[in-house]
């Protein structure tokens, strides 16, 4: 954030027209600002009020400002007496980072600006100054005289005031030096964009958003969704809506097809006899100059009444230990294993030593479902030699009751896809648990990945 104080003088922009000098670095922002700028850091202008009577209105802002609020602030800039008709270039805290691109201007002028040596402690940045922000900014000067140094360099007259009418009845709106002024202006103009706004501009952008962003839908109904756009950078654009990821016997149609971003459409989806029960991703894509989407979660329910979906929780083992109990130090990424997706799997058994693992985790299965389906990709690898007994064994149980066995005999290099029908199970909440177990000697290891009960 920076500021502008502008004391006794009316700034206007005039940023085009440099007078004499050279106008070589703001004609090139210039030159970007035609070109759909992008804002890096925040701009506030602000006007105070009270500075002859004690800086009251920068330092009553100031005191309002928490700490937090202070920390936001990476720049004050004043720009007090910047019109002053026998004026010089001054510069607060000259040789400041926060001074540096004020300075470049009016170096790039050949000003060869000083210290504003007369200024410090007397305008508004002080009131920051004393805040701990960094401060700097241009002054001309006010009662104090110009050497006769500073006018070989400047021009003026030596050993009077810089602005002749300071604080005097003669300080109108004549008493203005037109030059410094605009050498002042373009100079703020030149810091600000270059501290403000980015090298490149960033092109036309905008989001999705769809609302609701989930529903339940029974074979042969439909539900809508509204689809909306906003931009992000730059202008509107038009943009192309479709989606991807619709199962089969579900189609999304948008009304209208395609929008200015900005704008909304409604999506409908219609969910046809045939389509599977289930819980899908479904994505909305919208394409204009670049591609956006956002996320739309159906869950088809069979004309039974069944409010199905993905009922397992982690069971990709990605996201921690949670909800699974057990031995949950087997769920990780160690070395020895690779996961069947992601990064982690539970590694069950593998110690060649009598041992009994467990991962549990208890869902409930919706009732009127008639599809419920186990799924698991397990991997086995063993040190044990025999082709006819089972050492070690791997169980899967729905509470405690076995539905599967399998052993060191089904040892094979990488995964293998198993599943379970569980419809059974429909209107009832159960604990599922997967269990290793070996014998004395010969490591088997059971490395279970991706775990699912898809019910519809
Ligand atoms: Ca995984
Ligand atoms: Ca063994």
């Amino acid at each position: 954030m920076f500021g502008a104080h502008l004391d006794g003088v009316s700034a206007g922009p005039g940023i085009n027209d440099n007078g004499s000098g050279s106008a070589t670095l703001l004609e090139n922002a210039l030159v970007l600002a035609q070109r759909n700028p992008t804002m890096t850091k925040r701009v506030r202008f602000a006007w105070w009020t009270d500075e002859e009577q004690g800086l009251n209105g920068s330092d009553f802002y100031v005191r309002s400002l928490s700490a937090t609020q202070k920390s936001y602030i990476k720049g004050y800039y004043n720009f007090d007496m910047v019109a002053s008709t026998n004026g010089g270039y001054f510069i607060n805290r000259i040789t400041s980072t926060t001074a540096a691109p004020l300075k470049a201007y009016w170096d790039s002028l050949n000003l060869q600006p000083e210290e504003n040596v007369e200024g410090q402690g007397r305008s508004d940045d002080y009131s920051f100054q004393q805040a701990g922000i960094p401060t700097s900014g241009y002054a001309m000067g006010a009662g104090a005289r110009k050497t006769t140094a500073q006018a070989t360099k400047w021009g003026g007259t030596a050993n009077s005031s810089y602005d002749p009418c300071y604080h005097r009845a003669c300080d109108t709106t004549s008493n203005i030096n037109a030059t410094g002024l605009n050498r002042s202006a373009d100079g703020v103009a030149y810091a600000i964009w270059n501290l403000a706004v980015a090298a490149t501009p960033v092109p036309d952008d905008f989001s999705m958003a769809v609302s609701p962003a989930s529903g339940s839908v029974q074979q042969g109904q439909s539900t809508t969704t509204t689809v909306s756009t906003a931009i992000t950078n730059g202008s509107a654009q038009s943009v192309a809506l479709s989606a991807t990821g619709a199962p089969s016997g579900v189609t999304v149609t948008f009304t209208p097809a395609s929008v200015q971003s900005g704008q909304s459409s409604t999506a409908t989806l219609s969910v046809g006899s045939t389509a599977t029960p289930g819980t899908y991703q479904i994505t909305i894509v919208g394409t204009g100059v670049v591609t956006r989407t956002t996320t739309y979660t159906l869950t088809v329910t069979g004309t039974g009444g069944c409010n199905g979906g993905q009922l397992i929780v982690n069971g990709g083992f990605e996201n921690g230990t949670s909800p699974w109990t057990g031995t949950t130090g087997a769920i990780g990424s160690p070395a020895g294993q690779t996961p069947h997706s992601g990064t982690r799997f539970a590694w069950l058994s593998g110690n060649g030593s009598s041992s009994t693992e467990t991962l549990n985790q208890t869902v409930t299965i919706p009732a009127g479902c008639t599809s419920v389906t186990l799924r698991y990709w397990l991997h086995i690898d063993t040190a044990e030699t025999t082709q006819v007994t089972q050492y070690d064994k791997f169980t899967v149980k729905v509470n405690n009751t076995v539905l599967t066995t399998l052993s060191n005999l089904n040892a094979a290099a990488g995964y293998v896809e198993r599943s379970l029908n569980l419809g059974s199970y429909a209107g009832q909440q159960i604990t599922l648990t997967f269990t290793g177990t070996e014998d004395y000697s010969l490591q088997t290891s059971f490395v279970l990945d991706d775990v699912t009960i898809q019910a519809g």
